[in-house]
């Protein structure tokens, strides 16, 4: 397979203006007739040079029909197709039409890329490259045209004709069947093409936007699930109040339309006015959907609404760049959710993700810059590091211009680009040149790999009343990037005097003078070291760094002692810094009582790991009060109080091992938990009283509502961890009784990890109540293969067997594969079964659906952060992985540079 560098862009030799698609489906077969008006853009040709041969992307279960140019049938030896590409050798000088002829089997396609079929309608997936499935075509973002798409089918199977842009035209035809045109006058890239043909429900509702434009917003869904989609639309309704209050964007068409399709690769798509989305991202209702689930439909729905403005009217050059309209729309998302819920539990919740996720990823053998410098597929780059990292280096702006002068930058980004396919570089430049100011010291964020460290000492002067940070920064080497260079880090800080007061910062400058901060200011910290000099400083203070995470870095402070943190966990006035404290508090506890733990090596059964942890100290009353204090304090909100208590993840933990062994962190972890359970047993059951909801509660999602919810089953579950008969029997009885989803899953959940026949019966009664619900089913089949009890993956077997598993629907994939994935017991366990298990699961994927698969090779990306005999049986499923005769590219490339 072929890598493509980004270093080698060359603007396209031909550009297309318009594209004609006329769809005959059907089911056998489906006709595609591509009418393709070709612009040269090759610049002047030498005198008596022929124009460059014309070659597009294809693929090879495409059939082609006939190709014509300027209306005339090319011969065979005009043209030559490949598996991925069809060239026309001699295209005339000029500007001119082709007509391409290609032929489909939709019901076929398995990879759910392209044009396929779900639960029997038609639908599309086009990003990142999935047109070039449906017609040979200019298959890249810079080639932006106006599209016309006609669809005809039979009009009682597909009653639903629906394209991009406005419907221009439709009827009834002979025989049954029924067409429709749709016109798109935006110009756009073909990976925002859609089409959609089924039996669908409809739901509609009217927005009126803020220069009165009214716009009907429709929902697509199958028949028995239209109770289910108000939320999507009051989500879709609020976002785009949202943009056009804080980035003054309005929608910039008559007609939004959202389809639900149960099997989708991605989340969702945002393509031009025909969002296609997975139904798990649409579908809610309290009792079948979380408030997890809600809060994300709320975000995924404003994340795809958001892209028609970053993403559809301002598009990428390249998939280089893909992190310019992701990372900018998950900041975007972000920012809109955490102002219709909790601000600071949403950053909480983003930096623990990244934490857990994006950090791994950028510190193994996939690490790459948010801005790749290659790849085989792009698929693969459709990752934590492009949207999660990319949306903290967009923060990284938005913090050091603050939201007026972030908002200059992209008024005039839009300014400058709107219709065009643009660059992260044109994004910073529009950024700097709207405020005057110099940016190209965040130019390194898009360009290095790895996570920064950033290094902190401080200094008390108290003759002179000065006080200093010094600080380091260092980036780990990642593959293919040994040398780093320092990057610019905003270090938004206060200082707390020892009553917990915010202290006024007086910044010395390098030439003296003093800057007056107020209490809270942001560093710009961009060398390899530097010290920032606070004058006026009445006593030595503590220090409160990096608040709202404001830059994606591993931040050590030398000397921060326990008593800072937990000085700080009760009197920051930064929540996030708050959290923070708590965190760390917790880490440092487990990864001592981890080595304890490891020490001495020899059986690691749950209770040898209890005897050693009590022997090294157990959990300390400093954290045991710590906890009790933010638990009690009844200034807090709920869901901030659940947040705090909950111990970072085991992946964040492992991050910071080295040769770490899944299981052991595992029983180090649920042993504290249930340290704490016992200890703060009186609070936590203070907690479950004050916040259940009286008998016949409506569900509502709000944050108060989820507040209440978010505390009293966090409670709940690490009670749990107790496993007292007693409490087993309540969770159960919660389980029987439970009024939503919400607590319904928490108890079911808190159940899988306890043995006993209560876990049985509680399955057996949830899969019973559930079994027509395949959306539910996704939870009952991830509870159960990510649970931790002995010997699950017997259990797991069964499953891939069970008839409420499908393997060809990427969902279920991933509720069953990618959750054991996550079992730190089960897929990690000691005789290397996991390991078997996946790796055989992979290559059965594979043979169906490459992006799937590709996703499910991810589990064994890590391998190196593991002791050796893991490290061992991991690399050997990775060889047997690469060794697989008609692997795809997809998998071969993840499983290939894991190797490296
Ligand atoms: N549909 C995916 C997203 O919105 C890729 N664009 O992020
Ligand atoms: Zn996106």
């Amino acid at each position: 397979p072929k890598q493509k560098f980004r270093a080698d862009y060359t603007a396209p030799p031909f550009t297309v203006t318009t594209v004609h698609l006329d769809f005959i489906l059907g089911e056998e077969t489906t006709d595609v007739t591509a009418k393709i008006h070709f612009v040269p853009n090759y610049g002047q040709l030498a005198a008596g040079a022929p124009p460059p041969p014309l070659v597009l992307d294809g693929r090879k279960d495409i059939k082609l029909l006939s190709v014509a140019l300027g209306g005339r049938v090319l011969g065979e030896g005009e043209y030559e197709v490949s598996d991925k590409h069809l060239t026309i050798k001699a295209p005339p000088a000029g500007e001119f039409e082709a007509v391409i002829v290609t032929q489909l089997r939709p019901q076929d396609n398995s990879l759910l890329e392209g044009l396929y079929k779900s639960s029997g309608n038609f639908c599309t997936q086009c990003e990142a490259e999935g047109f070039r499935g449906i017609t040979y075509f200019l298959d890249r973002p810079d080639v932006m045209a106006k599209y016309t798409t006609r669809m005809e089918a039979d009009a009682s199977l597909y009653p639903v004709l629906l394209g991009n842009g406005n419907l221009a035209e439709s009827g009834q035809m002979e025989g049954g069947r029924h067409y429709a045109v749709w016109v798109d006058p935006y110009p756009k890239p073909c990976y925002l093409f859609a089409l959609v043909a089924g039996k669908l429900a409809m739901k509609e509702r009217e927005y009126t936007t803020g220069s009165g434009r009214k716009v009907a917003l429709r929902i697509f869904v199958q028949e028995g699930n239209l109770g289910r989609v108000d939320h999507a639309l009051d989500s879709l309704v609020k976002s785009m109040q949202w943009d056009e209050q804080v980035y003054g964007l309005e929608y910039d068409l008559d007609l939004f339309n959202i389809v639900a399709v149960d099997d989708f690769n991605m989340g969702a798509m945002e393509n031009k006015s025909l969002n296609i989305f997975n139904s798990r991202l649409v579908l809610a209702s309290p009792q079948t959907a979380t408030d997890l689930d809600y809060s994300r439909i709320e975000g995924v729905v404003g994340h795809e609404y958001f892209h028609n403005w970053t993403g559809n009217r301002v598009t990428c050059r390249d998939w280089f760049q893909l992190t310019l309209k992701e990372g900018l729309t998950v900041f975007r998302d972000q920012e809109f959710s955490a102002d219709m819920n909790s601000r600071p539990v949403k950053r909480i919740e983003d930096v623990m993700m990244l934490r857990s996720s994006q950090f791994t990823e950028d510190a193994g053998p996939m690490a790459h810059p948010i801005r790749p410098e290659s790849y085989i597929k792009m698929d693969n780059f459709y990752t934590v590091t492009v949207y999660e990292k990319g949306s903290e280096v967009v923060r990284l702006y938005h913090t050091l211009l603050g939201a007026e002068g972030f908002r200059k930058g992209m008024d005039l980004y839009f300014q400058r680009h709107d219709g065009h396919a643009v660059t992260c570089d044109d994004f910073r430049a529009a950024m700097a040149d709207a405020n005057g100011v110099d940016l190209e010291a965040l130019g390194r964020w898009y360009s290095q790999a790895g996570t920064p460290q950033l290094h902190v000492t401080t200094s008390y002067d108290a003759a002179s009343r000065t006080y200093r940070l010094h600080c380091k920064q260092r980036t780990p080497p990642t593959p293919g990037q040994e040398e780093k260079l320092p990057v610019l880090i905003p270090i938004k800080m206060g200082l707390l005097g020892p009553d917990g007061s915010e202290l006024p910062l007086k910044l010395q400058g390098a030439d003296g003078s003093v800057q007056d901060l107020g209490t809270e200011g942001v560093l710009r910290f961009d060398t390899p070291e530097a010290t920032f000099t606070f004058l006026e400083v009445p006593a030595e203070p503590v220090p409160s760094l990096l608040r709202g995470f404001s830059a994606p870095v591993k931040m050590e402070l030398e000397g921060q002692s326990e008593q800072h943190l937990t000085f700080l966990l009760a009197n920051d006035a930064d929540a996030f810094n708050r959290w923070e404290a708590g965190q760390r508090l917790s880490r440092k506890l487990l990864l001592q009582l981890y080595a304890a733990a490891a020490a001495g090596g020899g059986a690691h059964s749950p209770q040898a790991v209890a005897e050693r942890c009590a022997a090294a100290g157990g959990v300390p009353d400093n954290l045991v009060e710590a906890f009790r204090a933010v638990l009690t304090d009844p200034d807090l909100d709920g869901s901030f109080k659940s947040m705090a208590v909950m111990l970072p993840t085991g992946s964040e933990l492992l991050d910071a091992i080295q040769g770490g062994d899944p299981p052991l962190l595992h029983h180090v972890r649920t042993w504290v938990v249930r340290q704490l359970a016992a200890r703060l047993r009186p609070e936590l059951e203070q907690l479950i009283k004050d916040n259940d909801d009286a008998p016949g509660t409506p569900y509502v999602f709000n944050a108060a509502a989820c507040a209440r919810r978010a505390l009293k089953n966090r409670c709940l579950t690490m009670l749990s961890t107790l496993e007292e008969p007693g409490i087993t029997a309540m969770l159960l009885r919660r389980f029987n009784e439970a009024a939503n989803m919400t607590d319904e899953i928490s108890a079911l959940s808190a159940l899988v990890e306890l043995a006993g026949p209560e876990r049985d019966q509680a399955l057996q009664a949830f899969y019973d109540k559930f079994k027509g619900e395949p959306l539910v089913l996704l939870k009952w089949l991830g509870l159960q293969a990510t649970s931790n009890a002995p010997g699950n993956l017997a259990l797991v077997k069964s499953l891939v067997d069970h008839e409420a598993f499908n393997i060809t629907n990427p969902n279920n994939c991933y509720s069953l594969f990618l959750g054991f994935g996550r079992s730190p017991v089960n897929f990690h366990a000691a005789d290397g079964s996991g390991y078997q298990f996946m790796g055989d699961a992979v290559l059965r994927v594979d043979g169906i659906n490459h992006q799937v698969a590709a996703r499910m090779v991810s589990a064994f990306t890590t391998w190196r952060q593991y002791d050796t005999e893991r490290q061992a049986m991991m690399r050997a499923q990775l060889e047997r992985i690469v060794a697989h005769k008609g692997l795809s590219e997809n998998v071969f490339e993840i499983a290939s540079k894991s190797l490296k």
